[in-house]
Formats: structure tokens, sequence, C-alpha cells
């Protein structure tokens, strides 16, 4: 059963109870499962994000748009309609999402999408893989992901392993700062670059704990209106090869700039390429950071929900 007196939002009924009892809700996107991963490593995947979320004490909710409604926690079947390639579900960023509505169209919410809707419905965490960035060569084409943009904005805390080593790494931690968005190192002093733990750039901040994370969130969201990046690096003996990492990479901005993709196509299909080139170990990291970003979302999720109680 789902209910919302909100235009255009269905929010699961756990959900809406944790939300009006003050519990901890951890929303999650719904990008990475039908455009990010390859079947059935999406559907399993984003099961295991609820069991970890449950399991941390919190609530989870897989945010998308099925025709034309802004979902905020679907069940395992919905989750499966909205994955199925004959449904073509769209790509949603922020800005889509009022087309979305109007055209009643079906949707995978981005970062951008998903933290719009959390934020709409009144969840304040949420989790994903890696955050969107600025891509290489983005002097020449201006293809900054809204990711960024709209952390600038939105009152959402982001746990994300760094940014996806395809992009500029340094560009987007500029650009973090420019946009007054406050980056902290989960248990670590480097940005980490998704597949591996350290992208090689330094963080000024770094957070031990939940609480710490949560106090430096409820805190800073008294004077200012931007979300918050908690950067969680993938367990160190999970993380790909660096030797099998480097040549991935180098496969894949091969691989993308040969096909001549441009927009929100580069993200999925550099993936399925770093896929192809690891003969599936991408995958296995992707899932395993996914999982862990979620679990330590939901672990800061209880603390803030304690602290705002
Ligand atoms: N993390 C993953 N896989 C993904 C993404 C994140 O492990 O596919 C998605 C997120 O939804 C993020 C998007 O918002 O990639 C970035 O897309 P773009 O570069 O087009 O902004
Ligand atoms: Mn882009």
């Amino acid at each position: 059963m789902t209910s919302s007196t909100m235009p255009h939002l269905a929010i699961h009924d756990e959900v809406a109870t944790a939300l009006a009892e003050g519990r901890a809700v951890v929303a999650l996107e719904t990008t990475i499962v039908v455009h990010g991963l390859p079947a059935p490593h999406n559907l399993e995947v984003a099961a295991e994000c609820e069991v970890v979320v449950r399991a941390a004490g919190a609530v989870p909710a897989t945010i998308g748009v099925v025709q034309g409604v802004l979902t905020v926690g679907m069940g395992p079947s919905v989750l499966e309609e909205l994955a199925d390639p004959g449904r073509h579900s769209a790509k949603l960023s922020a800005r889509d999402l009022g087309f979305a509505v109007a055209t009643r169209c079906d949707g995978a919410t981005t970062v951008a999408g998903t933290i719009a809707v959390a934020h709409y419905a009144g969840i304040a965490v949420m989790a994903t893989g890696g955050l969107g960035g600025v891509h290489r060569g983005a002097q020449i084409t201006y293809d900054e992901s809204a990711d960024l943009t709209a952390l600038s904005r939105t009152p959402v805390l982001v746990v994300a392993s760094g940014v996806k080593s395809i992009l500029d790494i340094g560009a987007t931690i500029e650009r973090l700062d420019s946009l007054g968005v406050p980056v902290a190192g989960y248990r670590t002093s480097q940005f980490p670059g998704f597949y591996r733990r350290d992208s090689g750039f330094d963080l000024d901040w770094r957070v031990e704990s939940p609480e710490v994370a949560a106090a430096a969130f409820a805190a800073h969201r008294n004077w200012s209106p931007t979300g918050f990046l908690i950067a969680n690096p993938v367990d160190e003996d999970r993380q790909l090869d660096a030797t099998v990492h480097d040549e991935a990479l180098a496969a894949a901005l091969a691989h993308a700039a040969a096909s001549g993709v441009t927009g929100k196509d580069v993200t999925p299909i550099v993936l399925a390429e770093f896929a192809r080139a690891t003969a599936g170990a991408s995958v296995r990291v992707n899932r395993d950071l996914v999982v862990s970003n979620a679990s330590v979302a939901a672990q800061i999720a209880v603390v803030l929900a304690r602290l705002s109680s």
C-alpha cells in the first residue's frame, strides 16, 4: 500500500510510517538498477541494499518514477518491472521529473533525481555507488553531472564511493568546493576512486563514525541549503586490482570516445565497457561498494533520526 497527500507522490506505507514517527529512512536510487548494472546483478544488489539498511535499523526507500508517479519505496516486483528492458524506462535527473509526471512515463532516478524526490518526501539520507561528476574534456563539452548542482541546493546527505574513475576527479573535487558541498572521507583521508580505494586526491576532512557524520550534517543544515557527501571507499580486499583497473579505464575511455555517445548515455556505456574489459570483475566491485554505502548510510540515518528527535 502507498499513500501521500502531496502532488505526484506515492510513499510506501512502511516508509510513510517511519517518517511520521521520525525513524531513520534511507533513499536508494534506481539508475544503478536500470542503467548501471547488468541483470541479474542489478536486482540482486537492490535487494541486498534493502537487507543491509534494515539490518542497521533503518527503512529502505527505493525511489523511481512509475507511470508518472514519484514513487518512494517500491517492492521487488515494481522494481523488476521498472528494470525490464521492454519498459524502456528513462534515466531521470532532477530537471526531468516534471516532464516525467506530465507524460506519465516510467523512469529510473539518478542521484540528482533521487535526492530531489527524497527531499520532497522528507528523507535526508541516500546511498549510491558513485556520484556523477565532471567528465574528462568538460572544458570543451561542458559535460558535468547535474548530481553536483543538485547536491548544492538539496539538503540530503549522500554516501558514495567517490566518483567513477572515468571522470576528471580533480575537477569534480574543485566543483564540489565551489558549490559549497561538504565532503568527508569515511575512515579515510583520500577521496575514493570508485573501483579503487584511493583516487590519489587528498580530502580536508575525515569522519571515523556515523555519529560524527550525522552530527556534522545536522549542524551544517542549520545554516546551509546544500547536501553533504560522505565518501566511503570500497573495502581494501574487494577493490579492483590496480593494473586491471588502469587497463580497463583506458579501454573504457577509448570505447566511449569512439562510440560518439554524449550526455546521459556516456556513464552507462562506460560502465558496460568496464565490465567487459575486466571480465565482470568491475561488476563485483560495484556491487560490493553499493551495498557497503547503503549500510553506512543507514547507520548515519539512525543517528540523524536520534539527533532530530
Ligand atoms: N553508481 C553506480 N552506478 C551508476 C550510478 C551510480 O554504481 O550507474 C549512476 C547514478 O544514478 C548517478 C549517475 O547519478 O550514475 C551519473 O550519471 P551522469 O554521469 O549521466 O550524470
Ligand atoms: Mn553528463
